[in-house]
Parts: structure tokens; sequence; C-alpha cells
């Protein structure tokens, strides 16, 4: 949602300043080997370096070796080449794919075309949109097209967008963010873009730009408030959250971002497991685990003051949504180490399909809304992404539960396939609803609309690699189909107002996740497994590929 006037603002200039003392000194840290001058000694710990008096000793050579990531060691570990081996594919399966391509290159010429450096492309007024998500950081597209270009083998148009990154990619801006958009498209997408490519221009604007998110941690817990000034370091709520509240799903989806920063700058910083007031994302977990939830579920709105929940409201779509995705994925992320998320995450689900999954009279399982005790049997088409993280999670749950979540997986993307099976365009509304005779349709008008999301064929896509039933495959090129017909204009592709209507108004919006997200998920439902493979990578919330840490990658 836009921000409205935001506030409670809150700032704390000093502690800023401390945190990016301690990033400079892990820069410094990270730069050419560095000896003790003569006559002193230097002392390194948590990450910071104090110079001692001179004791008269003889000169002591540094204890600690400058971190440097080892960018080509991280590369022989993966297991599979990024992009694939190309072996056994049917001529379909490959024309369909090529088919995905050509629908990415068609909607980044545009952009380019008409608004190379802006936010979005306005397909229909054949302009740029720059909006007010990002707190004056520009290129949203870019960043985000980044890593989709590169695995589908758009080499012109990658080095096109990294040459956009190099040049005019400017970090010294002076507006409001939304630290969640901020790290789940730039930060992400300059990360993934640096882990596939290895070229460094990604890894230093990823670092310089999650350094300026730090400030925003400085609340009495340690939860981040989601609104900061990426100049000033000034923090504040969202205008429109209940009492100065943070948003699970937006202090929640930064931990496979944060631990990526600190593997790449050796600076514990990101995610130290510190009980400081700095705390950052660990602590978030420690505030969580501390907090009472009702009937084990987690509400969408915290207080960032007192740790305490502010409003009885719990979704699996929007404003809960990629809380519980990170959960899951941390602990894959970590290879399998990290148990505190797993546990967290296990549990978390356990009371989601307790309480809130249900069962349609026409026999559609759906994941209903709560409010403070209360069931609202809507589904928002970001919740259809569990479909995805159950099937993810399944093959690692308890063995009686295997089977039963991998089925729950299966029904619930069959439900969310039906909110666009339903609809005259075949694609899906925002919200639908299982009330009053409705199944698995929108009810109101301000739900119809489309605006090229991603998370159902984010869950064919998983439920394809982990099950390989032919009909997922079906259902994305449905999909392919119906964006060709309903979305593709002139300039690019635009989101639609009525799914329900098949001579739709478009609302003149190419959303910069539809080139992250849709496109590519699109076109790893028809690649072959080891492209961007499951035993490599973990995607984040916007589909930036984050390698999963096999190994510890300090030269
Ligand atoms: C994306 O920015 C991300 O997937 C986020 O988690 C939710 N919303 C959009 C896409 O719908």
């Amino acid at each position: 949602s836009p921000p409205a006037a935001a506030e409670p603002r809150h700032a704390s200039p000093a502690a800023p300043r401390r945190l990016r003392e301690k990033l400079r000194t892990a820069a410094r840290m990270a730069g050419p080997p560095a000896h003790t001058a003569p006559g002193s000694r230097q002392q390194v710990q948590g990450g910071e370096r104090r110079a001692e008096p001179a004791t008269g000793d003889p000169p002591a050579r540094e204890t600690r070796a400058p971190f440097r990531f080892d960018y080509e060691r991280f590369h022989r570990s993966l297991r599979h080449p990024v992009r694939g081996r190309r072996a056994g594919e049917d001529p379909e399966t490959r024309s369909r794919r090529m088919k995905i391509k050509e629908m990415m290159k068609f909607a980044w010429d545009n952009y380019k075309q008409y608004a190379l450096g802006k936010n979005e492309l306005r397909p229909l007024t054949k302009n740029g949109h720059i909006g007010n998500m990002f707190g004056g950081l520009r290129g949203a597209t870019v960043v985000d097209a980044l890593d989709t270009l590169y695995i589908m083998e758009l080499e012109e148009e990658f080095q096109e967008a990294k040459k956009w990154v190099e040049k005019s990619f400017d970090l010294n801006v002076n507006g409001e963010a939304s630290l969640f958009e901020v790290n789940i498209r730039y930060v992400g997408g300059l990360l993934a873009a640096y882990y596939l490519t290895g070229e460094e221009v990604f890894k230093s604007k990823a670092l310089e730009l999650g350094e300026k998110l730090l400030p925003a941690f400085n609340t009495p817990t340690g939860i981040p408030r989601g609104v900061i000034n990426l100049s000033s370091g000034m923090s504040w709520s969202w205008g429109w959250a209940s009492a100065g509240s943070s948003i699970l799903a937006e202090f929640g989806t930064l931990h496979l971002e944060f631990l990526h920063l600190s593997e790449l700058s050796g600076n514990p910083v990101f995610a130290e497991k510190a009980s400081t007031p700095q705390c950052l994302v660990m602590n978030i977990r420690k505030v969580l685990n501390r907090v009472e939830k009702p009937q084990g579920l987690y509400p969408n709105f915290l207080s960032p003051v007192t740790g305490n929940w502010v409003q009885h409201h719990v979704s699996i779509g929007g404003l809960g949504d990629s809380f519980y995705e990170y959960l899951i994925k941390s602990w894959l992320m970590s290879d399998k180490k990290d148990s505190e998320a797993k546990k967290m995450y296990d549990d978390a689900l356990e009371a989601i399909e307790k309480h809130l999954v249900k069962k349609s009279a026409g026999g559609l399982t759906y994941i209903a809304e709560w409010r403070a005790g209360f069931l609202d049997h809507k589904m928002g088409h970001l919740a259809c992404f569990s479909g995805g993280m159950i099937a993810l999670g399944a093959e690692h749950a308890r063995e009686e539960r295997k089977q039963r979540y991998m089925d729950l997986a299966a029904e619930i993307t069959n439900t969310c396939h039906e909110s666009y099976e339903r609809s005259d365009t075949k694609l899906g509304p925002e919200a639908f609803r299982f009330d009053a005779g409705t199944e698995a349709m929108a009810t109101r008008l301000s739900e119809r609309y489309y605006i090229l999301r991603p998370e159902v064929v984010e869950s064919y896509m998983y439920m394809w690699r982990l099950t390989h039933d032919p009909k997922y495959r079906q259902w994305g090129w449905e999909v392919v189909k119906a964006l060709e017909k309903h979305c593709r204009v002139e300039a690019g592709f635009s989101g639609i107002r009525d799914v329900y209507t098949t001579t739709p108004t478009h609302d003149n919006m190419q959303q910069s996740f539809f080139l992250a997200e849709t496109l590519k998920y699109l076109y790893l439902l028809f690649c072959e497994d080891d492209v961007l493979s499951l035993d490599d990578w973990v995607f984040n919330t916007e589909a930036h590929p984050l390698p999963i840490n096999h190994t510890n990658f300090k030269a």
C-alpha cells in the first residue's frame, strides 16, 4: 500500500552514525592487507579497530586476516551451472520458453525506450513512472530485471542494464523509502546479479545501499520502522499502520538479504546477534519469540516500541505473507542449519493449518484471514505464493506431515488456478472470496483487478519442480496466452482493471516485479530443473536468487 502521512517520525542520529562507523571500519577491513604501524598495536574486536598506545614492543602483525569474499570459491561450490546444462527437452517446451523470453525482451525494450532510469514503464502513455516507494532511488525495473535478463541469456539487454547501474544508478538520494521494497527489489536484485555474474559493481552498490537502511533498526526493540529517509537516516512508521506499528511482512522480510550483506562485507552488523538497541535481523526473531502469539498465530502489526502486537489481524496474504516465506527459506539458505527458523516455520504452519485452512462447499481448499478471532473467508492473490512455499517445506516436514503438506500445497495451488479459470480473461483477481455462495471469485468491484502479479505462477513453478505433474506447465502456458491477449499493448505489458471482462481497461503500468518475478517464474517453469537449481538457490520474495550457503567463502 502506498504511504499516507507517515508518522510518528523517529530519529536518533547518534546510533546510526555508530552503525555507519562500524560499516566503514568493515569496508576498510575488506581492503588490501594492512599491517600495524611500528610502535602501536591494533585490537580487532566485534568488527571495530581501536589503536592502543605504543608500548615499545616490536611491531606486531595484525592477527585477523582482512576479509575478502572469495567469488571463485563460491562459484565452484555450486552444484549446477546457473543457467543449466540444457539436456533432454522436447521442442514444445523449448518453443514455449522462447516465447516467454520474447515477452521479456519486449517488456525490457519498451522500458528502455520510453522509461529508462524511471522506476516503471507506463506502456499506454509511453513514459516513465517514479512513484514514492523508493525514496528517490530510480531504475527499479533495471535492478529488478538484471537477473532475469541474465538467466534468459539476453546478453545485450543485460549489458544495457549493467551499464545503467554503473553509470547512472545514484544512491545519494534524499527521500522517504519503504525499507521492505528497497530491500527486496534493489538489495535483492543487486545481490543476485553479483552472485550470478561476479561483477563487483553489483556487490558494492548492494553494500552501500544496505548501509543506508540500517538506521531504520534504531528503535527501542530493534524492530525496524517501515519508512526511512535514505539521506538523513530518519525513520518512521507508515501513516496507515495502526498506532505507529511495524508490519510483519516488512520487518520479517529482511533476513535473507541481510545475511548475504554480512557474508559479502565480512561485517556481522547486518545480522549480528546483539542485545544492544541496534540489534538487527537476528534480534527480530528474539522479539517475536518473546511475544505471546494468539493460538500460535502471528498478527500483522507489532509495535517497534513495546514489542507487543497492536492489532489482531492475521493473514498469509498481504501484510503477513513473506514473513513465513523467509522462515523456511532462511533455513534452506543456511544449508539446513538455522534450526530456529525451521522451528518458527513449522509452528506457524501448524497454527495456520489448524485455524485458517478451510474447505469450501465446492471442495476448494483456501487459507482464510483472521480478525481477532473471526474468520474472513477471503484469499488475496498475494496469498497464492503459499502453495509453492508449503510444497518447498513439505519434504523437510516431520514424516507424518510430509504427504499432508504436499497435498495442502497442491490444493491451494489448485484453488488459485480456479481463481484464474473462473474469470473471463483467465487471469486472477486481486482477492477472491468463499462466502454467500461465491467460490474463488472476487465479489467486490475494488478486488477485480490484476496488476501482473507473480504469486500464482510462482506456485506453479515450485509445484512443477517438486512433482513434475505436467498440469502445472499447462496452467502456466494458459497464463502466458492470457497475458499476451489482455495485457500486452503496443509498448509493453499493462495491468488490467477487471479480470471479468474480455475488453478490460488497462492500468497503464508495467510493474517492475513483472520482469523480476512473473516472467522469471514462467521461464523457469519451462526450463530443466538445473537452471537456478533449488539445490543451490533460494529466491527472495522478489524472485531474486540468493545462494544456499554450502560452505564458507571467506578467502
Ligand atoms: C512483489 O514485490 C513481491 O513478491 C512481494 O513479496 C509482494 N508483492 C509483489 C508482487 O505481487
